[in-house]
């Protein structure tokens, strides 16, 4: 019996292979097509799930900054690395509140509260639980991006009435091991299990520019693809090199490959939101305008990512003008996950 469970589970496990092996086969082809047979395919499908010109905005606030105890190579708050940033304290439910309602004021429908935590400690879930509910009192939807997370503590924020967790795969399996040492790809797939069996949307991507393969970036988008359910948000960063960092002088992504794989993002994602990320103090706005074009439908706003610099409103909003882009309103039919 078991010898037969165990055969059962090496051809479920094979099978799993040859169909990821395949699924990896068909995205790089979508991937190499002529950019603009590529473009095109990407812009039918997103009309055919969205308004082509409506963006969702989100705001991002760091509640508790610097002194994390993760190695991720990228990141400004990691304790392994000289950064300059200065660890501080968790911050006060008022304060986050009082951030939010000017988030909300600014047009933002989404709050997202980051921490530089390996996990969240059973001390502070209380203040957290807090956070979530006072933001929605605000009639904003909440995000929380807090590290790795239990299933009693996904089940907790669930509780609150959280709508989205923020947790990335980074980059590919392969390249995972080049960047972060003290937590595992599979680390990051059981967390994402454990936030969509408590019920709470997935929001989930990686960042470009860390030194990658272009396919890395594609098996990055066909693993968050082939999840059980595709993340209901899809951020793709462009790397920030963060001075100090170990990726401090990574050199910058081909502008054109990035919109490619915006573009394969929707096509493998078609229901999902795909999130023009971090980075886009580096684009020009005509790189943006590929990336909407590719797909894209939504962006963190106002000046300040979690410890960088973002565009700010008023750039965004001339943009927006520049494109007759319109922000997107918050639909009840995106609480469905997507097949
Ligand atoms: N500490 C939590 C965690 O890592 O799970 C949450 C915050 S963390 C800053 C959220 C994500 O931001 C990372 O997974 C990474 O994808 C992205 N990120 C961090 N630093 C970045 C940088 N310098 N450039 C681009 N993206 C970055
Ligand atoms: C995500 O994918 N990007 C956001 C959010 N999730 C938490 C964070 C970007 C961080 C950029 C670097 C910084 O501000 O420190
Ligand atoms: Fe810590 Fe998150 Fe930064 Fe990694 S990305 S070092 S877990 S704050």
């Amino acid at each position: 019996m078991l010898d037969a469970r165990v055969q059962e589970k090496g051809t479920l496990v094979k099978s799993n292979a040859a169909a990821e092996r395949r699924a990896l086969g068909e995205a790089r082809k979508i991937y190499n097509l002529p950019f603009n047979d590529l473009l095109f395919r990407a812009q039918s499908i997103h009309r055919a799930y969205f308004d082509p010109n409506a963006v969702q905005m989100s705001q991002l606030l760091s509640i508790k900054t610097g002194g994390c105890a993760e190695d991720c190579g990228y990141c400004s708050q990691s304790a392994h690395y000289p950064t300059g940033i200065k660890a501080s304290k968790l911050m006060e439910v008022e304060r986050v509140v009082a951030q939010a309602r000017k988030a909300k004021e600014g047009g933002a429908t989404r709050y997202c509260m980051g921490a530089a935590w390996r996990s969240p400690k059973e001390r502070d879930m209380e203040t957290i639980v807090s956070m979530v509910e006072g933001v929605k009192a605000l009639g904003m939807e909440t995000c929380m991006t807090l590290g790795m997370l239990t299933p009693a503590q996904s089940d907790r924020l669930a509780d609150a009435g959280l709508d989205y967790y923020n947790h990335n795969i980074d980059t590919s399996e392969r390249f995972y091991g080049e960047i972060i040492t003290t937590r595992t790809f599979a680390d990051r797939l059981e967390t994402l299990a454990n936030v969509r069996e408590a019920g709470i949307k997935v929001c989930a991507g990686g960042i470009l520019g860390m030194g990658e393969t272009v396919d890395d970036r594609i098996a990055m988008l066909v693993t968050l693809a082939n999840l059980p359910a595709a993340p209901e948000s899809v951020p793709i960063n462009m790397l920030i090199p963060i001075h100090g960092s170990k990726l401090a002088d990574q050199p910058p992504v081909d502008p054109i490959d990035f919109v490619r794989t915006i573009a394969l993002a929707r096509i493998l994602m078609p229901q999902s939101h795909v999130r023009l990320s971090a980075g886009r103090t580096e684009m020009s706005d005509e790189m943006q305008a590929l990336c909407f074009f590719a797909g894209a439908n939504s962006i963190f706003v106002g000046e300040r990512l979690l410890t960088a610099d973002n565009p700010g409103e008023d750039h965004d909003a001339a943009l927006f003008r520049r494109l007759g882009l319109k922000p997107m309103p918050v639909q009840p039919a995106e609480a469905e996950p997507a097949e």
